[in-house]
Protein backbone atom coordinates (compact mmCIF):
# COMPACT_ATOMS: atom_id res chain seq x y z
CA UNK A 1 0.00 0.00 0.00
CA UNK A 2 2.36 2.34 1.24
CA UNK A 3 4.35 1.94 -2.21
CA UNK A 4 1.68 2.07 -4.40
CA UNK A 5 0.78 5.34 -2.98
CA UNK A 6 2.36 7.81 -4.77
CA UNK A 7 0.69 10.99 -3.94
CA UNK A 8 -2.12 11.87 -1.76
CA UNK A 9 -5.09 13.77 -4.00
CA UNK A 10 -7.37 15.83 -2.77
CA UNK A 11 -11.04 14.52 -3.61
CA UNK A 12 -13.28 16.84 -1.19
CA UNK A 13 -15.46 16.35 2.21
CA UNK A 14 -17.36 13.64 0.33
CA UNK A 15 -14.68 11.86 -0.04
CA UNK A 16 -14.17 8.13 1.51
CA UNK A 17 -11.03 7.20 0.51
CA UNK A 18 -8.36 7.25 3.81
CA UNK A 19 -5.64 7.75 1.55
CA UNK A 20 -6.89 11.08 0.28
CA UNK A 21 -7.29 15.10 1.28
CA UNK A 22 -10.58 16.20 2.34
CA UNK A 23 -10.13 19.67 2.78
CA UNK A 24 -6.42 20.16 2.18
CA UNK A 25 -6.71 21.82 -1.25
CA UNK A 26 -3.45 22.74 -1.82
CA UNK A 27 -3.17 25.62 -4.32
CA UNK A 28 -6.74 26.74 -3.00
CA UNK A 29 -6.85 30.64 -2.43
CA UNK A 30 -8.97 31.54 0.67
CA UNK A 31 -8.13 34.53 1.92
CA UNK A 32 -5.85 35.99 -0.41
CA UNK A 33 -3.61 33.01 -0.20
CA UNK A 34 -3.39 29.67 -1.30
CA UNK A 35 -3.54 27.04 1.44
CA UNK A 36 -0.39 25.70 1.19
CA UNK A 37 0.96 29.27 2.16
CA UNK A 38 -0.96 29.95 5.21
CA UNK A 39 0.04 26.72 6.37
CA UNK A 40 3.07 26.00 5.49
CA UNK A 41 3.32 22.51 6.76
CA UNK A 42 6.11 20.72 8.11
CA UNK A 43 7.42 17.54 8.37
CA UNK A 44 9.32 16.70 11.91
CA UNK A 45 12.42 14.07 11.33
CA UNK A 46 12.70 13.34 14.95
CA UNK A 47 9.28 11.88 15.13
CA UNK A 48 8.34 10.66 11.68
CA UNK A 49 12.30 9.50 10.65
CA UNK A 50 13.15 8.12 13.89
CA UNK A 51 10.16 7.21 16.68
CA UNK A 52 9.35 3.18 17.35
CA UNK A 53 6.92 3.76 19.29
CA UNK A 54 9.27 3.30 22.41
CA UNK A 55 7.13 4.39 26.03
CA UNK A 56 8.26 3.56 29.62
CA UNK A 57 7.19 0.28 29.66
CA UNK A 58 8.37 -1.34 26.54
CA UNK A 59 9.96 -0.55 23.15
CA UNK A 60 9.38 -0.24 19.78
CA UNK A 61 6.25 -1.56 17.45
CA UNK A 62 7.33 -0.55 14.31
CA UNK A 63 10.68 -1.17 13.11
CA UNK A 64 12.67 2.34 11.23
CA UNK A 65 16.05 0.67 10.98
CA UNK A 66 15.70 -0.39 6.65
CA UNK A 67 17.89 -3.21 8.13
CA UNK A 68 20.95 -0.12 8.02
CA UNK A 69 22.84 0.94 10.17
CA UNK A 70 24.90 4.31 10.84
CA UNK A 71 25.96 6.78 7.70
CA UNK A 72 23.40 3.86 5.46
CA UNK A 73 20.78 4.14 7.77
CA UNK A 74 21.12 8.25 7.80
CA UNK A 75 20.99 8.42 3.97
CA UNK A 76 18.33 5.77 3.85
CA UNK A 77 16.19 8.20 6.23
CA UNK A 78 16.72 11.34 3.74
CA UNK A 79 14.99 8.89 1.34
CA UNK A 80 12.52 8.15 3.01
CA UNK A 81 11.12 11.68 4.47
CA UNK A 82 11.79 12.80 1.09
CA UNK A 83 9.70 10.05 -0.49
CA UNK A 84 7.11 10.72 2.11
CA UNK A 85 7.21 14.85 2.12
CA UNK A 86 6.41 14.58 -2.25
CA UNK A 87 3.82 11.68 -1.08
CA UNK A 88 1.66 14.51 0.95
CA UNK A 89 2.67 17.62 -0.88
CA UNK A 90 4.53 18.67 2.79
CA UNK A 91 7.17 21.53 1.35
CA UNK A 92 9.26 21.69 4.60
CA UNK A 93 10.73 19.88 7.43
CA UNK A 94 12.25 20.20 10.81
CA UNK A 95 15.19 18.44 12.35
CA UNK A 96 17.56 18.05 15.47
CA UNK A 97 21.38 17.50 14.38
CA UNK A 98 21.14 13.87 15.83
CA UNK A 99 17.87 13.03 13.80
CA UNK A 100 19.73 13.18 10.90
CA UNK A 101 23.18 12.33 11.24
CA UNK A 102 25.02 9.44 13.90
CA UNK A 103 26.78 10.97 16.44
CA UNK A 104 30.43 10.62 16.60
CA UNK A 105 32.23 10.14 19.86
CA UNK A 106 33.68 13.80 19.45
CA UNK A 107 31.92 16.86 18.39
CA UNK A 108 34.38 17.03 15.45
CA UNK A 109 33.30 13.47 14.32
CA UNK A 110 29.29 14.54 14.70
CA UNK A 111 29.97 17.15 12.53
CA UNK A 112 31.50 15.70 10.58
CA UNK A 113 28.61 13.04 10.42
CA UNK A 114 26.03 16.08 10.32
CA UNK A 115 28.09 18.19 7.04
CA UNK A 116 27.80 14.63 4.84
CA UNK A 117 24.60 14.12 5.65
CA UNK A 118 23.54 17.80 4.99
CA UNK A 119 25.18 18.04 1.90
CA UNK A 120 23.00 14.81 0.73
CA UNK A 121 19.81 16.95 2.37
CA UNK A 122 20.33 19.65 -0.18
CA UNK A 123 20.71 17.62 -3.18
CA UNK A 124 17.27 16.21 -2.48
CA UNK A 125 16.08 19.71 -1.70
CA UNK A 126 17.42 20.88 -4.99
CA UNK A 127 15.29 17.88 -6.69
CA UNK A 128 11.93 18.65 -5.11
CA UNK A 129 12.32 22.17 -3.89
CA UNK A 130 11.75 20.86 -0.14
CA UNK A 131 13.35 22.66 2.91
CA UNK A 132 13.58 22.92 6.38
CA UNK A 133 11.43 25.29 8.04
CA UNK A 134 13.97 25.29 10.90
CA UNK A 135 16.81 23.39 12.49
CA UNK A 136 17.80 22.73 16.14
CA UNK A 137 20.39 20.72 18.48
CA UNK A 138 19.68 17.69 20.72
CA UNK A 139 20.57 19.00 23.77
CA UNK A 140 19.44 16.80 26.18
CA UNK A 141 19.26 13.51 24.75
CA UNK A 142 22.68 12.80 25.96
CA UNK A 143 24.39 11.91 28.82
CA UNK A 144 26.48 14.97 28.84
CA UNK A 145 23.63 17.05 28.88
CA UNK A 146 21.92 15.45 32.14
CA UNK A 147 21.86 19.35 33.58
CA UNK A 148 21.22 21.44 30.86
CA UNK A 149 23.07 22.72 28.05
CA UNK A 150 23.36 26.19 28.22
CA UNK A 151 23.14 26.15 32.00
CA UNK A 152 24.90 23.11 33.09
CA UNK A 153 27.38 23.75 35.67
CA UNK A 154 29.77 22.37 33.63
CA UNK A 155 31.52 25.00 31.37
CA UNK A 156 32.62 22.27 28.90
CA UNK A 157 29.50 21.23 28.43
CA UNK A 158 28.72 25.00 27.85
CA UNK A 159 31.09 24.20 24.97
CA UNK A 160 30.30 21.68 23.42
CA UNK A 161 26.62 22.80 23.21
CA UNK A 162 28.43 26.16 21.68
CA UNK A 163 29.51 24.02 18.82
CA UNK A 164 26.40 22.06 18.50
CA UNK A 165 24.28 24.89 17.74
CA UNK A 166 27.32 26.36 15.87
CA UNK A 167 26.88 23.37 13.39
CA UNK A 168 23.18 23.96 13.57
CA UNK A 169 23.52 27.09 12.60
CA UNK A 170 25.58 26.46 9.64
CA UNK A 171 23.22 23.86 8.40
CA UNK A 172 20.40 26.41 8.34
CA UNK A 173 22.41 28.81 6.32
CA UNK A 174 23.03 26.09 3.81
CA UNK A 175 20.12 24.48 3.57
CA UNK A 176 18.06 27.60 2.96
CA UNK A 177 16.19 27.41 6.50
CA UNK A 178 14.37 30.57 7.95
CA UNK A 179 14.23 29.52 11.03
CA UNK A 180 16.48 28.21 14.05
CA UNK A 181 14.28 26.82 17.00
CA UNK A 182 15.98 26.47 20.73
CA UNK A 183 13.84 24.55 22.50
CA UNK A 184 15.20 24.36 26.42
CA UNK A 185 15.37 20.86 26.27
CA UNK A 186 16.81 20.58 30.03
CA UNK A 187 17.58 24.36 30.14
CA UNK A 188 15.73 23.99 33.85
CA UNK A 189 16.20 22.40 37.63
CA UNK A 190 14.91 19.62 39.86
CA UNK A 191 16.02 21.10 43.15
CA UNK A 192 17.00 24.71 44.25
CA UNK A 193 19.16 22.48 46.67
CA UNK A 194 21.51 22.10 43.98
CA UNK A 195 21.23 24.76 41.92
CA UNK A 196 22.59 28.20 41.35
CA UNK A 197 19.97 30.08 39.48
CA UNK A 198 21.00 32.96 38.66
CA UNK A 199 23.87 31.81 37.43
CA UNK A 200 21.62 29.35 34.76
CA UNK A 201 19.61 32.00 33.45
CA UNK A 202 22.84 34.46 32.79
CA UNK A 203 24.33 31.87 31.19
CA UNK A 204 21.20 31.04 28.77
CA UNK A 205 21.20 34.71 28.17
CA UNK A 206 24.90 34.95 26.98
CA UNK A 207 24.46 31.60 24.42
CA UNK A 208 21.45 33.20 22.87
CA UNK A 209 23.57 35.89 22.38
CA UNK A 210 26.40 34.09 20.94
CA UNK A 211 24.62 32.09 19.02
CA UNK A 212 22.52 35.30 17.21
CA UNK A 213 25.79 36.98 17.32
CA UNK A 214 27.25 33.89 14.75
CA UNK A 215 24.46 33.49 12.86
CA UNK A 216 23.83 37.08 11.84
CA UNK A 217 27.86 37.27 11.22
CA UNK A 218 27.39 34.36 8.94
CA UNK A 219 24.74 35.84 7.00
CA UNK A 220 21.30 34.20 8.43
CA UNK A 221 18.76 36.03 8.35
CA UNK A 222 15.75 33.33 9.30
CA UNK A 223 14.37 33.84 12.72
CA UNK A 224 15.72 32.73 16.11
CA UNK A 225 12.74 30.50 17.82
CA UNK A 226 12.43 29.92 21.39
CA UNK A 227 9.96 27.06 22.42
CA UNK A 228 8.29 27.45 25.51
CA UNK A 229 7.19 24.55 27.62
CA UNK A 230 6.65 24.43 31.86
CA UNK A 231 8.16 20.91 32.75
CA UNK A 232 9.44 17.93 31.43
CA UNK A 233 12.25 17.25 31.40
CA UNK A 234 12.91 19.12 34.38
CA UNK A 235 10.28 19.99 37.05
CA UNK A 236 11.08 23.75 36.34
CA UNK A 237 12.01 24.58 33.10
CA UNK A 238 13.48 28.31 32.28
CA UNK A 239 10.93 28.80 29.06
CA UNK A 240 7.86 27.83 31.13
CA UNK A 241 5.53 29.73 28.88
CA UNK A 242 5.08 32.48 26.09
CA UNK A 243 5.17 35.27 29.12
CA UNK A 244 8.46 34.20 30.70
CA UNK A 245 10.40 33.56 27.76
CA UNK A 246 9.25 37.10 26.56
CA UNK A 247 11.13 38.41 29.75
CA UNK A 248 13.57 36.71 29.01
CA UNK A 249 14.43 37.73 26.11
CA UNK A 250 13.72 41.46 26.79
CA UNK A 251 16.23 41.27 29.99
CA UNK A 252 18.74 39.91 27.34
CA UNK A 253 17.87 42.10 24.53
CA UNK A 254 17.09 39.30 22.23
CA UNK A 255 13.35 40.21 20.89
CA UNK A 256 14.91 41.67 17.69
CA UNK A 257 16.31 38.54 16.61
CA UNK A 258 13.72 36.24 18.60
CA UNK A 259 10.50 34.98 18.35
CA UNK A 260 8.17 32.37 19.93
CA UNK A 261 7.43 28.73 18.19
CA UNK A 262 4.38 27.67 20.00
CA UNK A 263 3.39 24.10 20.77
CA UNK A 264 -0.10 23.31 21.56
CA UNK A 265 0.86 20.58 23.99
CA UNK A 266 3.45 23.06 25.41
CA UNK A 267 0.44 25.39 26.06
CA UNK A 268 -1.88 23.04 27.97
CA UNK A 269 1.03 21.63 30.09
CA UNK A 270 1.55 25.09 31.28
CA UNK A 271 -2.00 25.41 31.69
CA UNK A 272 -2.79 27.86 28.72
CA UNK A 273 -4.83 27.15 25.74
CA UNK A 274 -2.83 26.74 22.79
CA UNK A 275 -5.11 29.89 21.34
CA UNK A 276 -3.67 32.07 24.72
CA UNK A 277 -0.02 31.46 24.24
CA UNK A 278 -0.32 32.50 20.49
CA UNK A 279 -2.14 35.18 21.78
CA UNK A 280 0.35 36.43 24.05
CA UNK A 281 3.20 35.91 21.70
CA UNK A 282 1.78 38.04 19.08
CA UNK A 283 0.91 40.94 21.65
CA UNK A 284 4.07 40.84 22.55
CA UNK A 285 5.54 40.85 18.79
CA UNK A 286 7.07 37.68 19.24
CA UNK A 287 4.55 35.41 16.98
CA UNK A 288 7.01 33.34 14.95
CA UNK A 289 6.48 29.69 14.13
CA UNK A 290 3.97 26.81 15.41
CA UNK A 291 4.56 23.20 16.86
CA UNK A 292 1.36 21.65 15.96
CA UNK A 293 0.42 18.90 17.81
CA UNK A 294 -2.40 17.98 20.73
CA UNK A 295 -2.14 16.70 24.10
CA UNK A 296 -4.61 14.34 26.52
CA UNK A 297 -6.17 16.74 28.78
CA UNK A 298 -6.31 13.37 31.17
CA UNK A 299 -2.61 12.64 30.69
CA UNK A 300 -0.91 15.67 31.68
CA UNK A 301 2.63 15.08 29.50
CA UNK A 302 3.91 16.05 26.16
CA UNK A 303 1.92 13.23 24.37
CA UNK A 304 2.66 15.02 21.08
CA UNK A 305 -0.03 13.47 19.35
CA UNK A 306 -1.23 14.27 15.92
CA UNK A 307 -3.51 17.43 15.75
CA UNK A 308 -7.22 16.58 14.93
CA UNK A 309 -9.49 18.59 17.24
CA UNK A 310 -11.20 21.51 14.71
CA UNK A 311 -12.28 23.45 17.50
CA UNK A 312 -8.80 24.00 18.28
CA UNK A 313 -7.32 24.07 15.15
CA UNK A 314 -10.08 26.82 14.07
CA UNK A 315 -8.61 28.75 16.83
CA UNK A 316 -5.83 28.58 16.29
CA UNK A 317 -5.74 29.71 12.62
CA UNK A 318 -8.06 32.69 13.86
CA UNK A 319 -4.69 33.31 15.88
CA UNK A 320 -2.63 32.89 13.15
CA UNK A 321 -4.59 35.21 10.63
CA UNK A 322 -5.00 37.64 13.24
CA UNK A 323 -1.50 37.72 13.82
CA UNK A 324 -0.91 38.50 10.28
CA UNK A 325 0.13 35.14 9.06
CA UNK A 326 3.15 33.41 9.05
CA UNK A 327 5.74 34.79 7.69
CA UNK A 328 9.42 32.50 8.30
CA UNK A 329 6.97 30.23 10.30
CA UNK A 330 4.67 27.55 9.84
CA UNK A 331 3.01 24.36 11.09
CA UNK A 332 5.28 22.00 12.56
CA UNK A 333 3.75 18.80 13.20
CA UNK A 334 5.77 17.93 16.54
CA UNK A 335 3.28 14.69 16.36
CA UNK A 336 3.80 10.94 16.61
CA UNK A 337 1.88 7.83 15.72
CA UNK A 338 0.53 6.76 18.36
CA UNK A 339 2.23 3.45 19.51
CA UNK A 340 -0.69 0.75 18.51
CA UNK A 341 -0.50 3.15 15.04
CA UNK A 342 2.53 0.94 14.22
CA UNK A 343 2.68 1.03 10.42
CA UNK A 344 3.86 3.26 7.34
CA UNK A 345 0.32 3.62 6.02
CA UNK A 346 -0.39 5.29 9.71
CA UNK A 347 1.98 7.88 8.82
CA UNK A 348 0.41 8.74 6.07
CA UNK A 349 -2.37 8.50 7.51
CA UNK A 350 -1.71 10.80 10.64
CA UNK A 351 -0.13 13.53 8.42
CA UNK A 352 -3.62 13.24 6.37
CA UNK A 353 -6.00 13.63 9.41
CA UNK A 354 -3.48 16.98 10.77
CA UNK A 355 -3.05 18.77 7.39
CA UNK A 356 -7.23 17.73 6.72
CA UNK A 357 -7.86 19.24 10.55
CA UNK A 358 -5.69 22.29 10.06
CA UNK A 359 -7.02 23.16 6.44
CA UNK A 360 -10.85 23.06 7.67
CA UNK A 361 -9.48 25.20 10.65
CA UNK A 362 -8.39 27.51 8.27
CA UNK A 363 -11.55 27.48 6.03
CA UNK A 364 -13.51 27.94 9.73
CA UNK A 365 -11.37 30.80 10.85
CA UNK A 366 -11.92 32.38 7.94
CA UNK A 367 -15.71 32.16 7.92
CA UNK A 368 -15.00 33.34 11.57
CA UNK A 369 -13.61 36.72 10.40
CA UNK A 370 -16.40 36.71 7.79
CA UNK A 371 -18.88 36.32 9.85
CA UNK A 372 -17.59 39.07 12.44
CA UNK A 373 -20.07 38.38 15.19
CA UNK A 374 -17.00 38.14 17.41
CA UNK A 375 -15.08 41.09 15.85
CA UNK A 376 -18.39 43.57 16.06
CA UNK A 377 -19.11 42.53 19.76
CA UNK A 378 -15.27 43.06 21.13
CA UNK A 379 -15.21 46.07 18.95
CA UNK A 380 -18.35 47.25 20.96
CA UNK A 381 -17.20 45.94 24.54
CA UNK A 382 -14.46 48.28 24.50
CA UNK A 383 -16.35 51.18 22.72
CA UNK A 384 -15.82 53.81 25.40
CA UNK A 385 -12.26 53.90 24.98
CA UNK A 386 -12.66 55.07 21.37
CA UNK A 387 -14.06 58.60 22.70
CA UNK A 388 -14.74 60.81 25.70
CA UNK A 389 -12.65 59.86 29.05
CA UNK A 390 -11.25 56.34 27.32
CA UNK A 391 -10.02 58.11 24.36
CA UNK A 392 -8.83 60.70 26.77
CA UNK A 393 -6.88 58.54 29.02
CA UNK A 394 -5.65 56.45 26.37
CA UNK A 395 -3.88 59.41 24.53
CA UNK A 396 -2.21 60.64 27.66
CA UNK A 397 -4.09 63.35 28.60
CA UNK A 398 -5.54 62.21 32.24
CA UNK A 399 -4.58 61.96 35.34
CA UNK A 400 -5.11 60.08 38.52
CA UNK A 401 -6.57 63.23 40.20
CA UNK A 402 -8.52 64.01 36.75
CA UNK A 403 -9.89 60.24 36.41
CA UNK A 404 -10.97 60.51 40.39
CA UNK A 405 -12.15 63.88 39.39
CA UNK A 406 -14.37 62.61 36.39
CA UNK A 407 -15.13 59.45 38.30
CA UNK A 408 -16.64 61.12 41.92
CA UNK A 409 -20.07 61.20 40.93
CA UNK A 410 -20.61 58.72 38.69
CA UNK A 411 -23.12 56.74 39.91
CA UNK A 412 -24.14 52.21 39.57
CA UNK A 413 -21.42 52.10 36.41
CA UNK A 414 -21.43 48.15 35.16
CA UNK A 415 -19.80 46.92 32.02
CA UNK A 416 -21.93 45.64 29.63
CA UNK A 417 -22.61 41.29 29.51
CA UNK A 418 -19.89 39.35 28.41
CA UNK A 419 -22.13 37.31 26.37
CA UNK A 420 -19.64 34.52 26.14
CA UNK A 421 -22.50 31.31 25.64
CA UNK A 422 -23.78 33.21 22.69
CA UNK A 423 -20.22 33.83 21.53
CA UNK A 424 -19.99 30.44 21.97
CA UNK A 425 -23.19 29.08 19.84
CA UNK A 426 -21.52 31.88 17.28
CA UNK A 427 -18.48 29.63 16.96
CA UNK A 428 -20.37 26.71 16.75
CA UNK A 429 -22.57 28.50 14.39
CA UNK A 430 -19.46 28.51 12.27
CA UNK A 431 -18.61 25.53 12.65
CA UNK A 432 -21.59 23.68 11.83
CA UNK A 433 -23.91 25.27 9.53
CA UNK A 434 -23.98 23.31 7.19
CA UNK A 435 -25.80 20.42 8.90
C1 LIG B 1 9.86 18.70 23.14
C2 LIG B 1 9.91 19.67 22.08
C3 LIG B 1 10.90 19.36 20.99
C4 LIG B 1 11.17 20.60 20.19
C5 LIG B 1 12.42 20.53 19.37
O1 LIG B 1 8.95 18.66 23.95
O2 LIG B 1 8.63 19.87 21.58
O3 LIG B 1 10.44 18.33 20.20
O4 LIG B 1 10.11 20.92 19.36
O5 LIG B 1 13.53 20.33 20.15
NI1 LIG C 1 8.14 20.99 19.91
NI1 LIG D 1 6.98 19.02 22.83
Amino acid sequence: MYDEIKRIPFEGAKSKNPFAFRYYDKDRVIAGKKMSDHLRFAMSWWHTCNAGGTDMFGGETIDKSFGLSGMELARAKVDFAFELMQKLGIEFYCFHDVDVAPEGETLAESVKNLEEIVDYLLKKQNETGIKPLWVTANMFGSKTFMAGAATSPNADVFAIAAGKVKAGIDAAIKLGAPGYVFWGGREGYDTLINTDVALELDNLGKFLTLARDYGRAKGFKGDFYIEPKPKEPTKHQYDFDVATCANFLRTYGLTDDFKMNVEANHATLAGHTFQHELRMAAVNGLFGSIDANQGDMLLGWDTDQFPTNVYDTTLCMYEVIKAGGFTNGGLNFDAKARRQSNTFEDILLCYIAGMDAFALGLIKACELINDGRIDRFIAERYASYNDGIGRSMREGRETLESLAAYAAELKGVVPQSGRQEYLESVVNDVLFSGV
